[in-house]
């Protein structure tokens, strides 16, 4: 048993099932992109994440963790995240973030990405790509001996210096036999501050990135966040592993995403 803040260090083993489910969550997100177009509805899309997980032999974690109804969570333009999918009808230059996470012999994978809905607006792309590279600069600083805060100060420093601001309610969190296991991992930060980052551990980035301020409230249905001002949303989530060289994306997608990926290089720096 783990005392409070201590983090896990995952076994071989266990790190091997955490290839399995973390790869198995990638595909259903992979072939969430596919049927995703104007005038479906978001229960459609937990129809289809319902049963393309049970496919794949996992069980959906979200459903009926602490209550809430779905296999997954779609959190559509000014929602930040935890949005309950349902009669909503996705219309042409919505976005939508799709979050999956599976349970396979006892171990959770976790991802989630956002996709255009037909013709994105340009605030739409602004705050998708800026959410997609910011995700993609905390993972560069995964590393043995790197600071957790190295991983909120990458996403932040992007993330404003494009204008937008970084959600603080919500963080990244261990996972493994747990869904939320220590440590959390915030999306803002300061540079060399926080605890290092080991070999076998195992945890989310999942940075929530918002057109305006990043203050968020809850609807009245006790899960459902949004934006404070009504400013877009967008998030983008992996579950990784801390190498003994740097870092391994578990639910790494060898598929593109079609509906969302076609800006990849949007900021590309290298
Ligand atoms: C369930 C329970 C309030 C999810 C994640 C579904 C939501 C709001 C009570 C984190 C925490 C997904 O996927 C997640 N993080 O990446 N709770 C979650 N629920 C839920
Ligand atoms: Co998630």
């Amino acid at each position: 048993m783990l005392r409070g803040g201590a983090v896990d260090i995952k076994t071989a083993k266990e790190i091997e099932l955490m290839r399995e489910v973390c790869n198995l969550a990638a595909q259903t997100l992979s072939c969430v992109g596919d049927v995703i177009r104007p005038g479906i509805t978001t229960q459609d899309i937990d129809d289809f994440v319902h049963r393309d997980t049970l496919a794949r032999g996992c069980k959906p974690a979200p459903l009926n963790y602490r209550g809430f109804p779905k296999s997954c969570c779609t959190s559509v333009n000014e929602v930040v995240c935890h949005g309950i999918p349902g009669a909503r009808i996705l219309r042409d230059g919505d976005i939508i973030n799709v979050d999956v996470t599976h349970i396979y012999r006892g171990y959770h994978g976790d991802t989630s990405a956002t996709f255009y809905v037909g013709t994105p607006s340009e605030r739409a792309i602004l705050v998708t790509e800026a959410a997609r590279h910011s995700l993609e600069l905390g993972i560069r600083q995964v590393r043995p001996g790197a600071r957790l805060g190295d991983i909120g100060a990458a996403i932040q420093e992007f993330a404003e210096s494009k204008g937008c601001s970084v959600v603080r309610q919500f963080v990244g969190h261990g996972i493994g036999r747990g869904f939320h296991e220590d440590p959390q991992v915030s999306h803002v930060g300061q540079w060399g501050r926080g605890p290092r980052l080991k070999p076998g551990m195992t945890f989310t980035i999942e940075p929530m990135i918002n057109l305006g301020s990043w203050e968020v409230r809850i609807l009245d249905d006790d899960w459902t966040a949004v934006t404070e001002d009504g400013s877009l949303s967008a998030q983008f989530e992996h579950t990784l592993l801390v190498t003994t060289t740097g870092c391994e994306i578990l639910t790494a997608r060898s598929m593109r995403l079609p509906s969302s990926e076609i800006f990849p290089d949007y900021w590309r720096t290298d």
